[in-house]
């Protein structure tokens, strides 16, 4: 199982922490391709933004499923849940706060679940990775 975990990194690093430890609790149900967004020292590397783009494209193209926090506004992160869509990839969104975008939330092609804390997270993939079988 190939997972894509998507989160904010030039929209806000605030949840950087959280995205980490959701990332090491993804690796019980797979390989997850995007370990770097849980870095805590993530540096602007030199990586031009078309190679950023272009190697995360193949990522999402490679994953078996998408796995988003939504809870920081982020221009990337909704982008690679669109052209998930567009790829017909299976897709879950978390969220922690009172609402996130309509255009995620309002979305039926996938499902967005709302949470406090980290361990109510977990249980949540913890549902979906069962659901999946
Ligand atoms: O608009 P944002 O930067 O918040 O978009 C975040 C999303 O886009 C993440 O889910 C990533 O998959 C992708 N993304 C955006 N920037 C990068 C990136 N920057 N590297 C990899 N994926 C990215 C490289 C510079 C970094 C080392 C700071």
């Amino acid at each position: 199982m190939k997972i894509y975990f998507s989160g904010a990194i030039r929209g806000g690093r605030q949840d950087a922490q959280l995205y980490q430890e959701i990332i090491a609790h993804l690796k019980n149900y797979g390989e997850v391709l995007t370990e770097h967004i849980g870095q805590m020292d993530l540096q602007e590397d030199n990586l031009s933004d078309v190679q950023i783009h272009d190697q995360d494209m193949a990522w999402l193209t490679a994953s078996d499923v998408i796995i988003a926090d939504v809870t920081v506004p982020s221009l990337g992160v909704g982008y690679e849940i669109g052209r998930g869509l567009e790829m017909k990839k299976p897709i879950y969104c978390f969220y922690r706060g009172e609402k996130t975008s309509a255009m995620i939330s309002g979305c039926q092609d996938f499902k967005t679940f709302k949470y406090e804390t980290l361990e109510e997270v977990k249980g949540l993939i913890d549902g979906v990775f069962e659901s999946m079988g």
